[in-house]
């Protein structure tokens, strides 16, 4: 009895001094501004989960989420390829807007202003530490960098705390990581230099000396050789700082793990970009033959471990009543993207579209239309939703739920949307392939006309090019194939009007 009574006082007393019984740390005030952590792949395809369709990739993990929080059905990326989406995705302004967003090289100069407004910044302003682990690809420094020394810009300078970042793609140079703007573990006596003009003399390139590589290159990728990986770029030097592809996958999972546990006495925003399945497909041997896809299908198994690790992670903590997860990708499908790696020959009847015309670089929905999934414990109710929702809206609607007053151009507050507690999404949506805009608006899909390959073939997608209008219903043609613009003058007109209005003519 009296050591019930002593409980219930503690507990009372723990209230009134704001903390919360579980969790010791954290007041309870501070349930409105939970930890947010973004997972976001790159290049996995809407038909590449299990939670999305998938049968010949299992992704346990993902589903998981998928399963306990909300599904989105109408989910995008601002862009079918990487550095415009994760503009879109951070600053919640359209890609298109800014000229310079378009796929980056590795030396490319920082592409957000660093008195931009970011997602980052705007969670800082509002008390939290925040950090991105993993792929940046938005340009670093004023484009004169010197890898030797610190780089800067870098994302400290838009609004992360900390940042432990590949500068690029798995298949750029510099084949490092770099830690609050400085290459890791570079010993001063091997400087690194990097090119993307010519090669050093004396090193060896794909092109010149295939028989050095382990991995064959299709399309581009024939410059410098890392760990027998040709890939875009030219580099010398570095050799102690030089990732092992192998490795990447547990080497980012780690840094992700050692933050939340770090930083779980505040809140905390954490910008986990993976790799997966970005070319070069490389999982660790572990995840060898886990599929019967090939390397494709096995580094999303490795990706979907990785997720459970750190929701695992999460757990043991105490955190996942108190931290919204945000899972998604940066763009759709490839298959072939520009090495040999079995992709296209040991795909089966797997989907990575999930039936969606197009792909990565496409104007069809295939392009952008992305695995959406937003989960959070206790405070999420599993469902689907067909709500129209976009990367670019997680800006308002995160400033909403932690009461920040910042705003940004495209970005709509959609957080009952994110929060499952509605399904009024947006009307409308420009979305943007290769700095092409098409028009999504309720059920229909306006492509204006555009000169160009209707099909890229060394990637063997269908970019969506065609000189006449193009419109389609994707309730009724999920697969874009009729399209109706002859047939629906006054829709087609309609489109075009609400298309210039937003986008200019
Ligand atoms: C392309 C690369 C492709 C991939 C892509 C960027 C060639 C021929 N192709 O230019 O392999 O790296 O850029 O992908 O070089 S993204 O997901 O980062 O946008
Ligand atoms: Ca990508």
């Amino acid at each position: 009895m009296r050591s019930t009574f002593y409980a219930i006082f503690a507990v009372v007393l723990l209230f009134h001094m704001g903390c919360s019984p579980k969790g010791p740390n954290r007041k309870d005030t501070e349930m409105d501004k939970p930890n947010i952590i973004f997972i976001y792949l790159d290049d996995l395809g809407y038909g590449d989960l299990g939670a999305y369709g998938a049968t010949g990739i299992p992704t346990p993990h993902m589903d998981a989420l998928s399963n306990g929080g909300v599904r989105f059905t109408q989910g995008y990326a601002t862009s079918a390829t990487c550095t415009p989406s994760r503009y879109g995705l951070l600053t919640g302004v359209y890609p298109w807007r800014n000229r310079d967003a378009k796929i980056l090289p590795g030396t490319a100069p920082m592409l957000i202003g660093t008195n931009q407004m970011t997602i980052p910044r705007m969670l800082k302003a509002e008390g939290y530490h925040t950090a991105v682990v993993g792929k940046w690809h938005l340009g670093l420094g004023d484009g004169k960098v010197d890898w030797n020394q610190h780089i800067s810009p870098n994302p400290n300078d838009v609004g992360f705390d900390y940042s432990y970042i590949m500068a690029a793609t798995q298949d750029r140079v510099p084949t490092v990581y770099i830690k609050d703007g400085k290459v890791d573990k570079l010993d001063p006596q091997d400087p690194i230099r990097v090119s993307y003009e010519a090669n050093f003399p004396g090193e060896p390139t794909g092109l010149e000396q295939p028989e050095l590589t382990t991995m064959k290159w299709h399309h581009g990728h024939n410059n410098s050789i890392v760990n027998g990986v040709p890939r875009i770029g030219f580099m010398k030097g570095g050799e102690s700082a030089k990732w092992k592809d192998i490795e990447m996958a547990d080497h980012f999972l780690a840094e992700a793990k050692a933050y939340v546990r770090a930083h779980q006495h505040e809140p905390f925003f954490l910008y986990y970009a993976m790799q997966q399945p970005h070319v070069p497909r490389i999982p660790h041997p572990r995840f060898i033959g886990t599929t019967d896809l090939g390397p494709r299908g096995d580094v999303i198994v490795e990706a979907d471990w990785c997720v459970g690790e750190l929701v695992k992670t999460l757990e043991k903590e105490g955190l996942l009543e108190n931290t919204l997860i945000v899972f998604s990708s940066d763009n759709g499908p490839v298959l072939n993207d520009g090495y040999y790696d079995e992709a296209v020959e040991r795909l089966g009847d797997h989907q990575p579209t999930g039936g969606l015309r197009g792909g990565k670089y496409s104007m069809f929905e295939a392009g952008t239309k992305v695995p959406f999934i937003t989960y959070w414990k206790g405070r999420i109710q599993p469902k689907t939703s067909d709500a129209l929702v976009c990367q670019v809206d997680l800006f308002a609607s995160l400033a909403k739920l932690v009461g920040s007053k910042s705003t940004v151009q495209d970005s709509q507050d959609l957080l009952n949307v994110f929060m499952g507690k509605s399904d009024q999404g947006r009307n409308t949506l420009v979305l943007e392939a290769n700095t092409k805009t098409i028009l999504r608006k309720d059920d229909w899909i306006l492509i204006p006309p555009y000169q160009g390959a209707a099909v890229e073939s060394k990637v063997n997608i269908e970019l969506g090019n065609n000189t006449n209008y193009q419109l389609y219903n994707i309730k009724e043609d999920i697969g874009q194939q009729l399209n109706l613009a002859v047939k629906n003058p006054e829709k087609l007109q309609e489109m075009i009007e609400t298309f210039e209005g937003i986008r200019g003519k």
